[in-house]
């Protein structure tokens, strides 16, 4: 017989989270959620609770620390502007299939519908950026609230869950008992391997002569590192990432041939168009990576492995779907294929990859006098840390160009978080900070621009308050980059509301008592990357760089891969 005993719904909310394991909360109090917030005061030993500065935070640093940590990452907020300051970092994560549970007061049961004072439905509201939601408004079924919540989030494909808790119900005392769900019915999210899936594809990857291997963030979901090399081994084809999937595969296997997408490598792009079998795994053929669907990969024959089944036939028609686990299916195929070399297809790669450095990569690294360009910034950050740091960017010129130069090396954890999907500027200092939790003994640097740093640079005082240790380096064009370069290559140079006057980033970390430094000259580069990547505890560095860099190669909006620019 189980014991029961009677405590308050908030304190069943920190019982059932910490009973699902959660370490750690990334969250901002109100008047909805005070009950659960007294009943943290009484579990500060247990668990502990990052107070942030605004709850976009929150949500980005509870989505940092879940990729580190490869848990699911808890977050809560009150009822009203609480909530609704959730919603991007929901879609953000829903979008990078990233588990969350997030917490949010609600107004009490009786109030409900009245327009009370911070009232809002964040059901309806967030209905359409979670992977499941719940308003609950009786304490004895918050238990079974919370464990559903955590296994919606991690189970099959990840995803972003948010439980909505009255004030009530928060205040309302119950029997507690621990429950913890295993499956739930009609929910199956590990599909069954389907047997005959995984002949038919090994049967196009024995009889190919130039497969082709896209990885995506799937495989690092599945932890199916070690099986996605022992497969691109046997199999000997050429093997490219996505935006996400970076940090999958290492960079400097002799296999790899680089980053896909809108300023992806060349080869990889080209190649996509010339494959005769894809194996895409664990990406869903995104627009930035396919270029119009049209002209994407039409003579190959296409094996999708995804765990989502709405992701397979969405997008590409697969020849071969196996709808599956990457590891799971990894393995399987592994065993199925016969042992290829496939190097003179592979090497066909490296003539496209010699006319990419010549005109883009070698002008961006081999300069001796002008402004500092973003690329040998990261360039020399990757050298620096071996490829080894965990890397978090923000999004624009700076995300692309950090994409293109960083060598991810790290494979032991995940060493690549950006916002992939929807493209959130403001995501990555916090998540930098809580990717620092969820992986305490790497350095995390987070690269950001000098747009998106003002987006959530507020999230400096939770670093202040927690002395967490981030290596923060803006790379700063007075520009929001991305956009500006848009206009000069596709709006005749109307910079449009694109230049930024900044505040002086240096003072503005002291304020915050973070040390920090500017710097504009290439013989001054290395040592303030030293300084950055050695000095104990946080450090933010502003390096200057050309204010008109472009981000190239670039596949332009509408364009097929195969029309990707290199100018
Ligand atoms: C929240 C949000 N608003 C607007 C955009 C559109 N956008 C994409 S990149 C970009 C410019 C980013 O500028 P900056 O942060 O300075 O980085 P840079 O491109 O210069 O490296 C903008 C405005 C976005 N992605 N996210």
């Amino acid at each position: 017989m189980i014991k029961k005993d009677t405590i308050t719904g908030a304190e069943a909310v920190l019982r059932a989270l910490i009973a699902e394991g959660t370490e750690l909360i990334f969250g901002y109090p109100g008047g909805a959620i005070m009950p659960i917030y007294d009943a943290l005061y009484h579990y500060s030993e247990q668990v502990r609770h990052i107070l942030v500065r605004h709850e976009q935070g929150a949500i980005h640093a509870a989505q940092g620390y879940a990729r580190t940590a490869r848990k699911v990452g808890v977050c809560f907020a009150t009822s009203g502007p609480g909530a609704t300051n959730l919603i991007t970092g929901l879609a953000d994560a829903l979008i990078d299939s990233t588990p969350l549970v997030c917490i949010t007061g609600q107004v009490s049961s009786k109030l409900l519908g009245t327009d009370a004072f911070q009232e809002t439905d964040v059901i309806g509201i967030s209905m359409p950026v979670t992977k499941w939601n719940i308003q609950v408004s009786r304490a004895e079924e918050i238990p079974a609230a919370i464990a559903k919540g955590f296994f919606i989030a991690a189970s099959g494909r990840p995803g972003p869950v948010l439980i909505d808790i009255t004030k009530d119900a928060q205040f309302g005392e119950m029997q507690y008992e621990a429950v913890h769900y295993k499956k739930i019915r009609s929910f199956q999210p590990i599909p069954k391997l389907d047997v005959q899936a995984i002949e038919q594809a090994a049967a196009l990857i024995n009889a190919a002569q130039k497969p082709y291997l896209l990885v995506g963030q799937g495989a690092i979901l599945s932890r199916a590192e070690k099986e996605l090399l022992a497969f691109a081994e046997k199999s000997g084809m050429p093997v490219a990432s996505t935006l996400l999937g970076l940090g999958a595969f290492s960079t400097t296997h002799p296999q790899y041939v680089g980053y896909l997408g809108m300023h992806g490598n060349y080869a990889p792009n080209i190649k996509t168009n010339e494959c005769d079998v894809l194996v895409a795994v664990g990406m869903r053929f995104d627009d930035r990576v396919t270029g119009d669907v049209s002209r994407y990969a039409k003579q190959a024959k296409i094996i999708h492995i995804d765990i989502d089944r709405a992701e397979i036939n969405k997008i590409i028609p697969a020849t071969v779907a196996i709808h599956a686990d990457a590891k799971e299916a990894l393995t399987a195929l592994s065993q199925t294929i016969t042992e290829r070399n496939h190097q003179t297809w592979i090497d066909s790669f490296k003539e496209l990859a010699q006319q990419e450095y010549e005109q883009v990569i070698r002008h961006e690294l081999s300069l001796e006098q002008g402004e500092l360009k973003m690329a040998e910034v990261v360039h020399l950050l990757s050298e620096k840390t071996q490829g080894k740091a965990v890397i978090v960017t923000d999004v624009g010129q700076h995300q692309m160009i950090t994409s293109r130069y960083y060598k991810y090396q790290k494979q032991d954890s995940n060493g690549n978080i950006t916002s992939g999907g929807l493209g959130t500027m403001g995501f990555a200092l916090p998540a930098a900070l809580g990717a620092k939790f969820g992986s305490p003994c790497d350095t995390v640097v987070a690269i950001i621009g000098d747009g998106g740093f003002q987006m959530t640079l507020q999230e400096l005082g939770t670093i202040l308050q927690e002395q967490i240790d981030v290596k923060i380096l803006i790379l700063n064009n007075n520009f929001l980059g991305m956009v500006r370069q848009w206009q000069q290559l596709f709006f005749d140079k109307r910079y449009s509301f694109t230049d930024l006057i900044n505040p002086d980033f240096v003072q503005l970390a002291k304020a915050y008592r973070i040390e920090a430094q500017r710097v504009s000259e290439r013989r001054d580069l290395s040592a303030a990357l030293d300084t950055l990547l050695q000095h104990k505890g946080t450090y933010l560095l502003e390096v200057m760089v050309a204010k008109e860099d472009n981000v190239f190669p670039m596949v332009p909006t509408g364009a097929s891969i195969s029309e990707i620019r290199l100018s």
